[in-house]
């Protein structure tokens, strides 16, 4: 994605902290170690870490404090994508344009290394520069977007109604906001913990975060209509592929995504120009083209 130049610079400095993380904490031969490197190299956008950094910098907090947090959404991000590639899920063979992690190693190996990522993500997002009750609320915000009432939960979902057409507008937003936005919303709040928000300013971010995260998902359905006509209106829904698509035309799936990036923006009004560069990056989404 092409970021504005500002937002770049916060970017290489996540692929390079990720590629020393994965060398230091994954450097043995075995193989859930390369596997574990394989997926942290996969060129991802790397959206959710920037949240956080960006949050944290919007509100004058240490880039050394926020970066524990940031790598670790990114972590239990790609441990999301690994388990969800695997043949008793999505079963996809390609992510990011090269072989999925169950492709390149074997399926025990993508499971444990998803595993591994879940799990370390916790210790990683730990700092002693944080006062302990940021600490707590930064772990608690990871577990909670990342366990059975977030992520897991929006991906049982979407398991039980794909293939199925009586799906709503309120199945597929239930589905989205667990299985997509929790984390964008977890990965915006704990960067304002980081930086010792209070409690309405983190959940400020949150709810930015949280719309933000949908309209993420409605770009990726406007972007996945490869016919590019836009007229896949009830064709999904008679397929029954999960996508706003097939409930709504793409010129108005197009003014959903623009509704909930404004929403999103209005949580973040009271911060004024200090959070530029995070509402920046909101813009950049739903703007981008892949
Ligand atoms: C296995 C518990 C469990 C959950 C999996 C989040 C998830 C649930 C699966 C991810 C698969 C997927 C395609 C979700 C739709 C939106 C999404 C999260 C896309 C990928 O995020 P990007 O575009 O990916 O930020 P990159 O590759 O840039 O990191």
């Amino acid at each position: 994605m092409n970021f504005p130049s500002e937002i770049k610079l916060f970017q290489d400095y996540i692929e390079v902290q990720l590629r020393q993380l994965a060398q230091t904490r994954y450097n043995s031969a075995s193989p859930v170690h390369g596997a574990c490197q394989y997926a942290l190299d996969g060129r991802g956008k790397r959206i959710r870490p920037l949240l956080t950094l960006l949050a944290s910098s919007g509100l004058e907090g240490k880039q050394s404090a926020a970066l524990g947090p940031a790598m670790a959404v990114e972590m239990i991000h790609t441990y999301s994508l690994i388990h969800d590639d695997l043949p008793c899920m999505d079963d996809d063979d390609m992510r990011r344009g090269r072989p999925t992690v169950h492709k390149q190693f074997d399926e025990p190996t993508a499971l444990l290394a998803g595993d591994a990522l879940l799990t370390d993500a916790f210790h990683i997002a730990l700092n002693p520069d944080i006062p302990h009750k940021f600490q707590s609320q930064i772990i608690s915000s990871l577990a909670d977007a990342g366990g059975g009432r977030g992520m897991v939960l929006g991906q049982d979902q979407d398991m039980f109604w794909t293939g199925k057409d009586s799906f709503t507008i309120e199945n597929l937003n239930f589905i989205h906001s667990h299985k997509t936005g929790k984390l964008i919303a977890c990965a915006c709040k704990v960067g304002a913990l980081a930086a010792e928000a209070d409690d309405d300013t983190a959940n400020r971010f949150y709810d930015f975060g949280l719309n933000l995260g949908i309209a993420f998902q409605v770009i990726d359905d406007l972007l996945d209509d490869t016919e590019g006509t836009g007229k896949s209106k009830g064709k999904d829904l008679a397929q029954g592929k999960l996508t706003y698509l097939a409930l709504m035309t793409a010129a108005d799936a197009r003014k959903m995504a623009e509704e909930l990036t404004q929403k999103a923006f209005v949580n973040l009004e009271p911060f004024g120009d200090r959070v530029k560069l995070i509402r920046g990056l909101g813009e950049a989404l739903l703007n981008r083209s892949y």
